[in-house]
C-alpha cells in the first residue's frame, strides 16, 4: 500500500484528528488561541505527523479532503466554545492548494456557521512547502481578509517565497519560524536574523507569533522586542480539544 492510497483509506476510516496547541499572549500569559495541527493514528496504532504526510497528500491532490476532514473536525470538537469566547481564535493551516479553490471559503463559512463563530474567530496560516499561485492565491486571500477571516503567514523565513509573500498579499499575523525561535541567544548569525524579520513584521504592521518558544529566555528576548504571542512548550503542549477547553476553563 503506497502512502497515498493509505491516506485515502485513513480518510474513509476517519483515523485523523487534531491536537490544538494554545497561541500564548507573551505579555500575560493568556490563551488567547489555539493552532489546530493534524494527527494520523493509522489502524495499526502508529501515529503520523503531518510533516510525513502533507507533503505527500499535497503531492497527489488529497491535501483538499484532508482540510475538508481538518475543517470538520474543527467544527465539531469546538462546539459552541467560540460563541461563548468570541475573543479566542482558532488557528487553521492551508495549503497553496486550499487557497487556490473556492471550495474553501464555502468551508470556513460553514465551520463558522457550525460553531457559531464570527470571521474574527478564524485565522488561516498559510503554509508555504508548496510554491503559492499568487495571482490565483491574492483575490481568495482579500477575500478572507475582507469578510474579517485573518491570514497569517506560517514558518515564516523557511520555505518557498516568505518575502514576496509580504509584498503580494495584505496579511494579519507573520509566524516565526521554529528554527529562528531556537536561534535566539545563540550568537548564530541566524540569531540576527530574528532580529530583522521582527523588526521587518513591525515596519509592515504584521502582529507576530513566535512558534517553538521553549525557555524563559526566548519568551523574554521576544517580549523585549514587542512581540505580542507565541506557542511552544514552554507553556503548553498540542493537546485534545477537550483538554485545551478544561485547563482553559480552570485558568478563567
Ligand atoms: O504538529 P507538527 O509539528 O507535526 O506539524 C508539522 C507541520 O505540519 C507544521 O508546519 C504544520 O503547519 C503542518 N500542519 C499541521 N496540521 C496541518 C493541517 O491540517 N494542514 C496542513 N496543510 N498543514 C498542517
Ligand atoms: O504548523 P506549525 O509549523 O506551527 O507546527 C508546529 C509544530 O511544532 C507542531 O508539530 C508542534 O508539535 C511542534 N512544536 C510546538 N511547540 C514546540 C516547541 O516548543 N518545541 C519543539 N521542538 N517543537 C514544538
Ligand atoms: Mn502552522
Ligand atoms: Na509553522
Amino acid at each position: 500500500l503506497s502512502l497515498a492510497s493509505a491516506l485515502r483509506q485513513g480518510l474513509r476510516r476517519n483515523e485523523f484528528f487534531l491536537a490544538y496547541q494554545p497561541i500564548v499572549e507573551l505579555a500575560t500569559g493568556r490563551w488567547v488561541g489555539a493552532e489546530a495541527l493534524l494527527r494520523w493514528r493509522r489502524s495499526n496504532g502508529e501515529l503520523i505527523g503531518p510533516d510525513l504526510f502533507i507533503p505527500v497528500a499535497e503531492r497527489t491532490g488529497t491535501i483538499t479532503k484532508l482540510t475538508e476532514r481538518v475543517l470538520e473536525l474543527v467544527a465539531r470538537d469546538v462546539g459552541d466554545f467560540l460563541a461563548r469566547n468570541p475573543a479566542f481564535h482558532i488557528a487553521v493551516n492551508l495549503s497553496a492548494a486550499d487557497l487556490n479553490l473556492p471550495v474553501t471559503r464555502t468551508l470556513l463559512d460553514k465551520l463558522l456557521a457550525d460553531a457559531g463563530a464570527t470571521p474574527s474567530n478564524l485565522i488561516v496560516e498559510m503554509t508555504e512547502r508548496a510554491l503559492l499561485d499568487i495571482a490565483t492565491a491574492k483575490p481568495v486571500i482579500a477575500s478572507l481578509r475582507s469578510g474579517g477571516i485573518e491570514v497569517a503567514v506560517d514558518d515564516f523565513g523557511t520555505g518557498y517565497s516568505s518575502l514576496s509573500y509580504l509584498e503580494s498579499f495584505e496579511l494579519d499575523f507573520l509566524k516565526i519560524d521554529r528554527a529562528f525561535t531556537e536561534a535566539i541567544g545563540t550568537r548564530s548569525p541566524t540569531d540576527q536574523v530574528v532580529h530583522h524579520i521582527i523588526a521587518m513584521a513591525q515596519t509592515m504592521k504584521l502582529r507576530i507569533i513566535a512558534e517553538g518558544v521553549e525557555t524563559e529566555a526566548q519568551a523574554e528576548y521576544l517580549l523585549g522586542r514587542g512581540v505580542q504571542f507565541a506557542q511552544g512548550w514552554r507553556f503548553a503542549r498540542a493537546m485534545p480539544w477537550s483538554e485545551l477547553r478544561a485547563a482553559f476553563e480552570q485558568r478563567g
